[in-house]
């Protein structure tokens, strides 16, 4: 028996997605011995209504000056953090005098450079050394630390409280979030705005996005888990505005309570993730049955591919793609490499199932059979760009929302 990080009540795992490597860790073959596994069993908490995993590896293992992921790499995700800066300059900055805007976790600058180019004030908080650095190079104020409560206080001492408080992809990483709270809360001017957007539970649990769940996401959350959390910490949740970005996300409003009206958005939402059943276990032992289904239709194609002699390589090594790879047994022997344009995770390993990462040239100079898209959730950016793949012949394989072949 475990004990829910929110609200401390007993939870056990549903399920187990067996032994998981760090999700971003592309390794070297001199590394693979030393590789550091853990457990990854998810569990839901019924009293708090928060989703997470039951063992997370310490946050230094996972982020760090070696950060594998670079945000600006998708461009579908640079206009997606353009047009979010946007609406946080029309809706909460305008007329106000000197905004100060924080962003946590903010990567290499994706969303952050729209402020600075803006010539508003503000900070990134960046706990990986490599992306903060790639973010200061492009001229967004970094600094390159953990947030917490305590770093709340030293900001307002330095800086000043914050007009808005950002965050994307990022509170879901974080096991202590009751530190985050109290430290936003603290930040926050008395009509500040807090707005962060995370994958979403609903949309996990729909398409059966299994490989959502990894080291570096120790909660998928849903409206009602985020309402609970933040009321704790004097924070109120004014709004909800679902995303279509990584798979399916929901954009989250919060403020000090009683400061804003409460959208209606909030309580329908509420009432949609009671009709989704996301408050039952039923709801989880489904999920299970769902992923187990998934992984062996998924192991099935690849293996009948393989049989029939196609080569088959891998689109995208995504962190998520780690779960997949792993939790379905996807070896070099089904999947031959994979193509991926980020310079850090070329000429190395997949953590845990050690497929070989290769530049994007090595998918273009040679098209395989088919083309397993670990980044589904670019399928719209990539297929747009993939049209001498598509005029060749080549086949793709999606497994989110289900197991399928298309050309
Ligand atoms: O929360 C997180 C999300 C936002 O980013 C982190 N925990 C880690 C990371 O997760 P991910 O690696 O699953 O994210 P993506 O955005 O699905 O990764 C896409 C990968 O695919 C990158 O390595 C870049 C690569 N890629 C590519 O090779 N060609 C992406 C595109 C769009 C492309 O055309």
């Amino acid at each position: 028996m475990s004990r829910c990080r929110i609200c401390g009540s007993s939870i056990s795992p549903f399920m187990s997605f067996g032994r998981q490597p760090i999700s971003n860790a592309f390794v070297m073959p001199e590394q693979f011995a030393s590789e550091y596994f853990f457990e990854l069993a998810p569990a839901f908490c019924t009293e708090c209504h928060s989703f997470q995993i039951i063992d997370q590896p310490e946050a230094e293992q996972m982020f760090h000056g070696n950060y594998a992921y670079f945000a600006s790499t998708s461009r579908y995700m640079c206009d997606h953090f353009k047009r979010f800066a946007d609406d946080v300059s029309q809706r909460f900055l305008a007329g106000k005098a000197d905004p100060f805007v924080v962003e946590l976790g903010s990567n290499d600058g994706i969303m952050l450079r729209n402020f600075a180019d803006a010539g508003v004030a503000h900070l990134g908080v960046e706990p990986s050394a490599n992306v903060a650095q790639a973010a200061r190079d492009r001229g967004v104020t970094t600094i390159c630390e953990f947030f917490n409560d305590a770093l709340a206080e030293r900001i307002v001492a330095e800086r000043g409280h914050a007009d808005a408080l950002l965050a994307a992809n990022l509170m879901c990483h974080i096991p202590d979030l009751h530190s985050i709270a109290a430290g936003a809360r603290r930040l926050l001017k008395p009509d500040g705005v807090m707005i962060f957007e995370d994958p979403y539970l609903g949309e996990m649990i729909a398409k059966t996005s299994y490989d959502q769940i990894y080291d570096e996401h120790v909660y998928i959350f849903s409206v009602a888990s985020i309402r609970w959390l933040f009321d704790k910490h004097g924070m109120e949740l004014f709004d909800v505005q679902p995303q279509i970005t990584h798979g399916g996300s929901m954009r989250y409003f919060l403020a000090p309570k009683g400061s804003r009206p409460i959208s209606p958005n909030v309580e329908r939402q509420v009432a949609v993730e009671r009709e989704l059943g996301l408050h039952l276990p039923e709801t989880y032992d489904r999920f299970r049955r769902n992923c187990e289904a998934s992984r062996g239709e998924l192991i099935a194609l690849l293996t009948e591919l393989k049989a029939q002699g196609k080569r088959v390589v891998g689109y995208g090594a995504t962190a998520k793609g780690a779960t997949a790879i792993n939790y379905c047994g996807i070896t070099p022997d089904l999947v031959e490499f994979i193509s991926d344009v980020t310079p850090t995770k070329q000429g190395r390993f997949s953590p845990g199932a050690h497929i070989p990462v290769k530049p994007y040239d090595a998918f273009a100079a040679d098209f395989p059979d088919y083309a397993l898209l670990f980044a589904w959730n670019h399928k719209a950016e990539i297929m747009a760009k993939e049209e001498a793949y598509r005029a060749a012949g080549g086949q793709w394989i999606v497994y989110v929302p289900k197991v399928e072949v298309f050309s």
